[in-house]
């Protein structure tokens, strides 16, 4: 770990709370993604590297005051917003980067749209994260910027700041090559340039450094490679993968929670049979119409098995002003109706089907009543749904279905592994899943359980920071030869 270092900036497009009116009162809200949790936890180690608080740079519809009232109290965060217009915001947020990038990287290439306003826009968004964050940082700070829709903010602030410590994350697929050039040429050195600006870059595995070095080499050929390191000339890079992961404990202990103990018992009383089970924000990303026809085939395949099974698929609403997603609604609430018609009896409803977001004693007591989890996205960067099924899993029991092509296949390999746009292999899989021994389910339970008990989300921070203060010691080193 880094000592005597100044305060660490985060940069993510979102901050992590926000103030909600409701009836003339004013709410803090704190999101609870896997990051926020991550930075917390790490504000509050014995040997923290940082000194004073983080400040956390994001977009926010609050003010600087309202939120400065407001959290002052709340933790070791200062959230500082920034403020982008709604028309720059629609299409940087909305456009470049929901419109565009995340159908491209998530090999969509058909769903993006390459519309030039877009790009001005997410440049001119850059900005103005680089100008708020200049307007905070000092000598020995180390800023750490997030994901997709950051790629230009590392240059702009090496620029500015060339002695600071800058690293970046990203939590979503790096693509191959092929993939990415499809983006016009200036637009790929923008976010390649963008991007090279931080001195450590990680990615979920190491098919994204892969594909991510692969992309570097063929816009710079100059740049010397060595394992993770590129060689811009006057400056060291490491790019590497960092899997990001859960709370493990916080979902272990659950399991004996009593509101959640009570949840769990009313739904296996509901359900009193094998319970499938999934939990996604809506996205095309996640596989939602290929695990129902894979669901409907396995129906069709296993008359025994019918009444006997329930598919309980939740899905959180998300991005629902833009059209693929309100076209992707309709498309999987007809798949429900028609899965439902056709199998479903008196006593018996094959899909029980609910879009909206949960509260965590619901999501641990649901994980903890299900047989079979059934994680099956067309690509995803990582997905920390299948590692909180396992991490729920006190029992040792239940079955993690999961897809290859999210990045947590690459660590999860007790899970039976799918390709999630073949039917057939994901309907075989459930019958494989329903029907798994006992004993067979809790030697790989166990398996996935130890490994996540270890690489939990403090791991995951810990190994960033220590990598990040290695790097320096490198840098500084080579600096003097
Ligand atoms: P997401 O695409 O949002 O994240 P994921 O990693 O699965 O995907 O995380 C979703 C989170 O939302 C989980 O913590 C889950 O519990 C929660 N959630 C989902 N549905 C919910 C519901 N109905 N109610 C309540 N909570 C719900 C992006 C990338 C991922 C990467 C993460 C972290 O797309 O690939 O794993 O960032 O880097």
């Amino acid at each position: 770990m880094i000592n005597n270092k100044g305060k660490l900036i985060i940069a993510a497009y979102r901050l992590p709370f926000k103030i909600v009116y409701q009836n003339n009162h004013r709410e803090l809200f704190q999101n609870s993604g896997g990051l926020v949790s991550a930075v917390l936890s790490l504000s509050t180690q014995k040997n923290y590297p940082f000194s004073g608080n983080i400040s956390w740079v994001g977009h926010s519809e609050n003010t600087a005051l309202e939120l400065q009232e407001l959290t002052h109290e709340a933790g070791p965060i200062d959230a500082i917003p920034v403020t982008i217009p709604a028309e720059i915001n629609a299409l940087y947020y909305e456009g470049f980067c929901n419109d565009l990038i995340w159908p491209l990287f998530h090999y969509f290439p058909s769903e993006a749209n390459f519309d030039k306003t877009y790009f001005e826009a997410y440049q001119a968004a850059n900005q103005l994260f680089a100008d708020k964050i200049a307007e905070i940082t000092e000598p020995g700070d180390t800023i750490w910027i997030h994901d997709y829709q950051l790629m230009g903010l590392p240059a702009l602030l090496r620029e500015k700041f060339p002695g600071n410590t800058i690293a970046f994350f990203f939590h979503i697929p790096f693509p191959s090559f092929e993939i990415f050039r499809l983006l016009p040429v200036s637009w790929r050195k923008y976010l390649i340039d963008g991007i090279l600006g931080a001195d450590l870059i990680g990615f979920h595995t190491n098919d994204y450094v892969r594909y991510f070095l692969g992309t570097v080499q063929r816009l710079y050929p100059q740049y010397e490679q060595r394992l993770h390191y590129l060689n811009l000339g006057n400056r060291l890079v490491e790019i590497d993968a960092f899997p990001i992961s859960i709370d493990f404990n916080k979902f272990d202990d659950a399991y004996q929670q009593p509101e959640v103990v009570k949840i769990r018992t009313e739904i296996k009383q509901h359900i009193p049979h094998k319970i499938i089970f999934s939990v996604d924000r809506l996205d095309y990303s996640k596989g939602l119409l290929h695990r129902l026809i894979g669901y409907e085939l396995f129906l069709e395949n296993n008359p025994g098995w019918r009444g006997k099974v329930t598919f309980l698929m939740v899905v959180v609403p998300s991005r629902d002003t833009i059209g693929q997603y309100q076209q992707m609604k309709t498309e999987t609430d007809m798949l429900v109706g028609k899965i439902n018609a056709r199998f479903g009896e008196i006593n018996w409803q094959p899909v029980i089907y609910q879009y909206r977001s949960l509260p965590f004693e619901e999501l641990a007591a649901m994980y903890s009543a299900s047989d079979v989890a059934l994680i099956t996205p067309v690509r995803d960067g990582m997905n920390l749904v299948c590692k909180e099924y396992v991490a729920s899993r006190h029992d040792n029991r239940g079955v993690l279905i999961l897809s290859e092509m999210a990045g947590a296949a690459a660590e999860l390999s007790e899970a039976i592994l799918i390709n999630p746009t073949d039917n057939d292999d994901t309907a075989n899989a459930i019958q494989r899943a329903l029907e798994m021994h006992p004993d067979e389910q809790e030697g790989r339970m166990k398996a996935l359980r130890q490994r996540l008990r270890i690489y939990d989300i403090d791991t995951w921070t810990n190994d960033f920071f220590a990598q990040l203060s290695s790097l320096e010691t490198e840098q500084e080193r080579l600096k003097h030869t």
